[in-house]
């Protein structure tokens, strides 16, 4: 362990084009190039952390990559010359220096999470309060298509290992959602799970309908519809577990939500939530009240792909729906070795070393578009 006290010495703000190799879209968008934002976040020993924050699409959620840097504008500064190890004063600077943007915060929070690792010789997930597992189980999205494509693609899928395919949804008419639902529902393997994921695509009424319609269907509903009221009023309405994603947005709303019966599960994303921080009390919070969870972000490289598989090596297996990874779709590295890969339905924990377990060459980010200091 290093003896210092350290403090924030610098912090180097990226742009990092990702785009969607094959398709992938949603109710709302496509992906198609999504510049990640990555943090090098560096202390007065010179040990580097690092961060990131990547939306998939602008209309898919309130934030958008360009307010995540400007937001980084303001926060950088603000933690400048504090201990990276003080992680609540950390977060507490930053709400103080700006409302919101949580996925800002985030790529500074986990930055600092991986230079603490660094520092102690520590895995995040060790910080976490130690792994379950080393492989983490995830799931696979089948983009909006066909039934016949949406078909092929749960087989393919399955053949390669995956045991949980979450099958896109809205955006259009419901009857191409039933057949596709129906289509893919045919072809699942025992064991496998299937979640029907809307990205706030359906009305309450279109819901209804699906839940209707498919009552012979073995799956979840992620975030029918846009609105925390909306999810409310729906709850008693349908016949299938009802999982909520967007709406998710802090733990208050989260335990309102549990203690409501509202939510049978959430699909987390660690930047809308604030960052590993924030995040880890929503875990405890789970964990505490028996709600499964995954781990997951909205688009991103090997920095938030391993942050979310440190993350959900730390989830009981009963309750973890998973990590994901956007590598699958964009196929871009940070670290080409170790960076989290899928490998017959699961990932392993990156072992490069401390911290997230990556060995990022920052060369390959390019010119940084800020620098802090
Ligand atoms: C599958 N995700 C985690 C990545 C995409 O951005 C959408 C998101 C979800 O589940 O909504
Ligand atoms: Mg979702």
């Amino acid at each position: 362990m290093r003896k210092t006290t350290p403090t924030i010495k610098e912090i180097r703000v990226y742009r990092m084009p990702l785009p969607a190799k094959t398709l992938y879209n949603m109710s709302s968008s496509a992906v198609l190039t999504p510049e990640s934002t990555i943090v090098a976040l560096i202390d007065s020993d010179g040990v580097i952390g690092y961060g990131e924050s990547c939306m998939a699409t602008p209309q898919a959620q309130e934030a958008n990559n360009d307010s995540i840097r400007s937001s980084l504008s303001i926060l950088s500064p603000s933690v400048i010359g504090i201990n990276p190890m003080e992680l609540d004063l950390i977060n507490s600077t930053m709400e103080n220096s700006l409302k919101g943007e949580t996925e800002a915060k985030a790529a500074i929070d986990i930055a600092c999470w991986d230079l603490i690792g660094k520092r102690l010789g520590k895995s995040v997930a060790e910080l976490l309060g130690g792994n379950i597992t080393d492989e983490v189980i995830t799931y696979h999205v089948v983009g909006i298509t066909s039934p016949e494509n949406a078909e092929k693609e749960a087989e393919r899928l399955q053949v390669e290992g995956i045991s949980r395919i979450q099958l896109k949804a809205g955006g259009r008419a419901i009857e191409n959602d039933i057949e596709a639902i129906k289509a893919v529902s045919g072809v699942l393997k025992g064991g496998t799970v299937l979640d029907v994921d809307t990205n706030r695509g359906w009305t309450e009424d279109e819901a209804i309908q699906v839940s209707n319609a498919c009552l012979e269907v073995s799956m979840s509903m992620e975030q029918p519809c846009a609105s925390e009221e909306e999810l409310y009023r729906l709850k008693p309405k349908i016949f299938h577990p009802l999982i909520v994603d967007e709406s998710a947005t802090d733990l208050n709303t989260i335990s309102k939500m549990v203690s409501a019966s509202i939510a049978d599960g959430f699909g987390l994303k660690i930047t809308r939530i604030g960052g590993l921080t924030p995040m880890k009390a929503v875990r405890d919070f789970c964990i505490e009240t028996q709600t499964p969870m995954s781990s997951d972000d909205a688009w991103g490289g090997d920095i938030i792909g391993a942050a979310g598989v440190a993350l959900g090596s730390t989830v009981p297996s009963s309750l973890n729906r998973g990590a994901w990874l956007a590598n699958t779709y964009h196929q871009v590295h940070y670290d080409p070795v170790n960076g989290p890969r899928i490998e017959n339905g699961i990932i392993k924990l990156p072992k490069g070393g401390p911290g997230l377990g990556l060995v990022i060459d920052e060369e390959i980010f390019g010119k940084p578009d800020q620098v802090h200091n």
